[in-house]
This record gives C-alpha cells, structure tokens and sequence, in this order.
C-alpha cells in the first residue's frame, strides 16, 4: 500500500471518477483489450460530452453566419457566440469583450502580434526578448519579424533546474527591448515562470510582454490583470474545447494603436473605392465568417471548467504530478527533464538506451498515450543535450492507474529492448 504525500493529496481532492463520466472518448479499451490512459494532453484534451452536444445543437438548432442575418437563426448563432466571448473575458479576467479577438489558436494569436503589432512597433536595432524554453509557435514568429525588420532577437537561458535564468533576464533588458514573449508554462519541462515579476521589469524598460498561455490557462487560475499582461494567447483545444479556436487578449488601447492583421468582411466601419475604415474592438481583428460553431462550443468548455473550478483542477494536477514524477522515478535509468520548484503537469523524460520513439510505441501498444519527439521545441533539446524525449501529460480527468500503467509499460519496454 503506497501512502506517498501526493497519493494522499489526490485522494483529498476532486470526484474524478465522477468527471471521468462526461468524457466518453475515456472508457475504452484499445489493441487487444488493453485500457486507454490518455497522457499526451499537453497536445491536445479530450472533450466533455457538454462541449460535444453544444457543437451537434448549433448545427441541429441554430446554424447561421453571425453579425449579419436579421433572421431568428442569425440572432441566436450572434448571442451565443458573443456570449461565448463573455465567458472568456471572465475566466481570464480581462476588463471587458473588447480585449478578447477569437482566432484558430495560440499559434495565429502570436502570429496576430507579429504581424499587425510587431510591424509597426519594431524597428532596425530593436531588440525581441524570448526564451530558451519557447514552443517553435513563439519564437518562429519573432525570428521572421526580426529578420524582416533588422531587429535583433534574443533568448533568456534556461539553467541545469529548467527555470529561467533570472539574473540574465535582468542583463538582457534594455530600452533597445520593444517586446519579452515568454511561455506561462512550459509544455517540455512543465516550469511555470514568473510571468508576473518579468511583466513588471519589461514595463520598466518600455517594453510589452507577451504570455504564451497555451500550457497555463487550461490548469491553472489565470488572471490577465493580475499579471499585467499585454498579450495572452491560448487554444481551446487544450481546455476542453474544439480545435480551431484560439484567443488573443491584448490591452485595448493596444490593440487600438494596431492595424488590422487580415482585411475582408466584418472588420470594417466603411468601404470606399480606394481606402477603408476599421470596426471597432473586437471586430478590426476578426476578418470574414469566424468559427462560429466551434467558439460557442469553446463557451460550453469555459463553463465546464467553472464549474469544477480552476483552483481544484490546479490542486488536484499537482498532486498528480507529484504523483508521476514519484513513479518515474522509481523505475531504474529514467532520467525527468525539469526541477523547477513551481511546476505543471507536462513531464519530459529519457529511459536510457531507448529512443522515445521506440518507447512511445512500445507504451502505445500498452494503451497508454504518450508523446515523444522534440515536442516543437528545438533549441531546448539543444540545451538538454538530446534529439527528442518522451512526455506524459495529465489533466483533471486523469487517474492514479493510468500513471500506474504507464510506469508499468516502461518497466516491461525495458525487458523488451534489453535496458534496464
Ligand atoms: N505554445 C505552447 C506552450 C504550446 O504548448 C503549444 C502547443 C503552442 C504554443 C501552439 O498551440 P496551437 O494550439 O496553436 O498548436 N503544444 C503542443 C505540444 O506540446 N504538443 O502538441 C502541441
């Protein structure tokens, strides 16, 4: 009987079994008869029947375009994806809808900065401020604006622990610096950095923050306030919603000093011959029919969680993956990527003398879900010394026997591949 500080935490917290309930796609068996144990949620989460039935009543009830139709189905398609908005603002705790742009996803919300913000914000000799642990998604966007500009692009190192280096975070900011864009959490090494304490120290130089919330907003309490932020991307996909839908917040006195990332229908107040005039916030920055269904089913996602709340889901992942970094450690030459002190529940790892490929499709074969790769984060492999690692990643839903299951397949991969 295993009565760890972190079984005992998880035990204490949410009616799991009870959640697990509303997510169909959990209760099967895969291969000959083996039990899924889904951890690759850090790519994407599964979907409660909740954001399932929202997406089959809107195509069943009231499909149509949106902010046109004078038409019954026009109205109710329009409320419910502005109401899907509302939602949003409050669960980040943004001032008001204005400062919320729907998009397809982290990836087009920083692309969004780059292009509309960051084209007419960065010049020759300004420098952008990323990071070492950055998703390709922000960073590959700065590089191109960087090279187009003749600015100059720089990343905070990531020390031996996997947190940021602070003190050359501090050496690196200028008046030279025009933005920081800097993850929440990483999605290798889990680390939540400070997003709060390096927003103040950009402001003190001038410059902007921009917080990839990809990895953060979905299991953690977020407030964009709080944090002073200047911009926050993240993805529905991995909160529970559809994919397709992503948010940008911005400040709105930012977003009004920015042109329009896309023109076309929608976006505009008027249209002459030769010239145009934009909407007002947030519409300027949501060119042509949007994804209707899928934001209002996103809407469904934010109710649902909360409904159980950010803080117990936030509670409940960290005993959890405690819990996983517990039984990985157990296991003879597993070696975890990552020690920061605050952390959340993407954990990276090697088994010595199996490449994570092999060991994602031995696991695989097991029932359990893992990803392996350089899960888009090139330069940190670089740092860490390694083409790829293997990732677990848990999320509310997800149970102690599914980490049991996983350690259990590593044990077994081992004898197999004749390591360990
Ligand atoms: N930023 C971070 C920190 C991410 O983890 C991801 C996706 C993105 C941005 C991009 O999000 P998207 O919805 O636009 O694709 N991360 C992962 C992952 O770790 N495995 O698959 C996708």
């Amino acid at each position: 009987m295993n009565t760890s500080p972190a079984r005992t935490a998880l035990r204490e917290s949410l009616d799991v079994e009870r959640l697990r309930r509303d997510f169909p796609i959990l209760h099967q068996t895969v291969y000959d008869g083996k039990p899924l144990a889904y951890l690759d949620n850090a790519a994407t989460s599964q979907k409660p029947k909740a954001v399932i039935e929202a997406l089959t009543e809107y195509y069943t009830r009231y499909n149509a375009n949106v902010h046109r139709a004078l038409h019954y189905l026009g109205e109710q398609a329009t409320a419910r994806y502005e109401e899907a908005r509302g939602k949003v603002a409050a669960f980040i705790g943004a001032p008001g809808v204005a400062n919320i742009v729907f998009t397809r996803g982290t990836t087009e919300s920083i692309n969004l900065v780059a292009y509309a913000w960051g084209r007419t914000h960065v010049g020759q000799g300004d420098v952008i401020l990323a990071t070492g642990m950055e998703h390709h998604s922000n960073l590959v966007p700065w590089q191109i604006l960087a090279k187009e500009k003749g600015a100059e692009l720089k990343l905070v190192p990531v020390l031996e622990d996997g947190t940021l280096d602070q003190a050359a975070f501090a050496s690196l900011l200028s008046s030279r610096v025009k933005l920081v864009a800097v993850t929440q959490m990483s999605n290798v090494l889990g680390t939540v950095n400070p997003v709060q304490a390096m927003a103040e120290a950009a402001h003190g130089v001038g410059a902007k923050i921009l917080v990839d919330a990809a990895q953060s907003v979905p299991h953690m309490p977020v407030n964009v306030q709080e944090l002073n932020a200047d911009f926050l991307a993240f993805s529905s996909h991995k909160m529970c919603g559809p994919t397709g839908v992503g948010v940008l917040y911005a400040r709105e006195e930012i977003f009004n000093a920015m042109p329009p990332f896309m023109g076309g229908g929608e976006m505009i107040s008027k249209v002459h011959d030769d010239h145009a005039t934009w909407a007002d916030l947030p519409y300027k920055f949501e060119a042509g029919t949007p994804n209707i269904a899928d934001v209002i089913a996103f809407g469904a996602a934010v109710d649902y969680l909360s409904a159980i709340g950010m803080d117990p889901i936030h509670a409940y992942e960290q005993a959890l993956t405690a819990y996983t970094v517990e039984r990985l450690e157990e296991i003879p030459h597993v070696r975890i990527f990552g020690r920061a002190p605050e952390r959340g529940g993407a954990v990276s790892f090697e088994v010595e003398g199996i490449h994570p490929h092999d060991l994602s499709q031995y696991v695989d074969q097991q029932g359990v879900a893992i990803r392996a790769g350089h899960l888009c984060a090139q330069p940190l492999m670089r740092r860490l010394g390694v083409p790829a690692v293997s990732r677990a990643s848990v999320y509310f839903y997800n149970v102690e026997r599914e980490i049991e299951q996983l350690a259990e397949a590593i044990r077994k991969a081992q004898h197999f591949f004749g390591h360990g």
